[in-house]
């Protein structure tokens, strides 16, 4: 490549990047009132800097190639932090492992930026061979913690099988986001563990975890469900007890397995709640998001369960790497009461919806439960068609 063509296509690279990380979202049109969808992702492959990916010198990459190519941005936690929003996405490299990098918004709906470096975490003695999906706690001791997944191969598989995995929690914590000081893995007595998130608060003077317990890597087996416990650190964490505080249930949005998302909301009226709930279908495992609150005085007593999904996934969001999922694992609500929900997509993309506090609570205390069975439902519905022809009639509407 002469020269002149080498620099004219690099210039249009930086420049449709630039173009991409410019463009300002916009409002999906129609809402249930719930949230408020958005017409763009914010956070894709795309969004990764040309110069981690690209060898920039000619002389070394003279057919201007990508050397280290990115997959997919996705599951991403959240923070306010110095005015800015901020989220740690999972950043996934064409060889499948992923890391953390911090992303920068002013707004928190458009215009999010990679800081220059990913975040380099340290290795505890028995090294990850995959990290991912980190929860972002500021919790009432000062520090900002990371909780994530780390994955190393299952060491008591056959040599002939080498997809099986173990699952634990890693656990880091940092006061700037850049500086990560790593502490040694939760110790939960052999389950595994994924979607492990901490309290903001301390609990009888204890920090306390919501986990997911598992009997194998993918299936919850005996295990699954949001359970919860209390541990005396976060410096070597050890439960030694654990209850379930959102079991799965039969023919629900969360019939397979389910785990906490983000770090719980306190709101005056209780403890807000994002969570996904798995279910089986012909066309394989079925991701929604779903909400639940728990009490002030007990945050592992749940006092509002509306039924079904939240938010499932729609049209585009649907397709990708793991299709016909939603995820979070982060949110962030504003001094004013606003929330800005942090969804990822078919392990592809992230995305945002927001809300307010007053809504969601809304959602959660009217939304009848789910009675489990159809007779029931149809109950619920007849009475909400009743309420409202009743108001209708009285109202001159029909
Ligand atoms: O592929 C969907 C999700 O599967 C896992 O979630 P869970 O532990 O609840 O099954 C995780 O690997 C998650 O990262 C992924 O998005």
């Amino acid at each position: 490549m002469n020269e002149t063509i080498y620099k004219e296509s690099m210039n249009n690279l930086f420049e449709a990047h630039e173009a991409l990380l410019r463009r300002p979202n916009e409002k999906e049109p129609g809402t249930n009132g719930w949230c408020q969808r958005y017409r763009y992702p914010v956070l894709t492959a795309g969004h990764i800097p040309i110069y981690w990916r690209y060898d920039l010198n000619p002389g070394s990459n003279p057919l201007m190639m990508e050397r280290l190519a990115v997959n997919a941005v996705f599951n991403a936690g959240a923070i306010f932090h110095n005015e800015r929003f901020l989220l740690v996405a999972r950043v996934e490299g064409a060889d499948r492992k992923s890391f953390f990098a911090v992303a920068e918004s002013e707004n928190g709906t458009d215009n999010f930026r990679f800081w220059d470096f990913p975040i380099t975490m340290s290795e505890t003695a028995d090294p990850d061979v995959n990290v991912y999906d980190m929860r972002l706690i500021r919790h009432e001791d000062g520090w900002i913690y990371g909780l994530f997944c780390t994955e190393r191969r299952d060491a008591k598989a056959p040599v002939h099988d080498q997809s099986a995995a173990t699952a634990a929690c890693g656990i880091a914590r940092t006061k700037d986001l850049v500086h990560w000081e790593r502490l040694e893995d939760l110790d939960s007595g052999g389950s595994q563990q994924r979607n492990v998130v901490l309290h903001p608060e301390f609990v009888d003077g204890k920090y306390a975890l919501y986990t997911r317990p598992q009997d194998g890597f993918i299936d919850s087996g005996t295990g699954g469900g949001i359970g919860w416990a209390l541990v005396d650190t976060m410096e070597r964490a050890k439960i030694s007890q654990e209850k379930i505080l959102d079991p799965k249930v039969y023919h629900t949005i969360k019939e397979v397995k389910n785990g906490q998302g983000p770090a719980p909301l306190k709101t005056p009226g209780g403890w807000l709640h994002l969570a996904h709930g798995v279910r089986n279908t012909a066309a394989g495992l079925r991701y929604v998001l779903y909400m639940f609150m728990t009490s002030l005085e007990d945050p592992s007593r749940v006092i509002h369960r509306p039924g079904g999904h939240f938010m499932a996934p729609e049209g585009t969001e649907r397709v990708g790497d793991v299709s016909n999922v939603l995820f979070s694992n982060g949110w962030i609500a504003t001094p004013g009461g606003d929330v800005f929900i942090y969804y990822a997509s078919s392990d592809t993309r992230m995305h945002v919806a927001t809300s307010t506090l007053e809504r969601l609570i809304d959602y959660c205390k009217n939304t009848p439960e789910d009675e489990l069975r159809s007779y029931a439902s149809v109950q619920s519905r007849n009475q909400l068609i009743e309420k409202n022809i009743t108001y209708m009639e009285r109202s001159g509407m029909r």
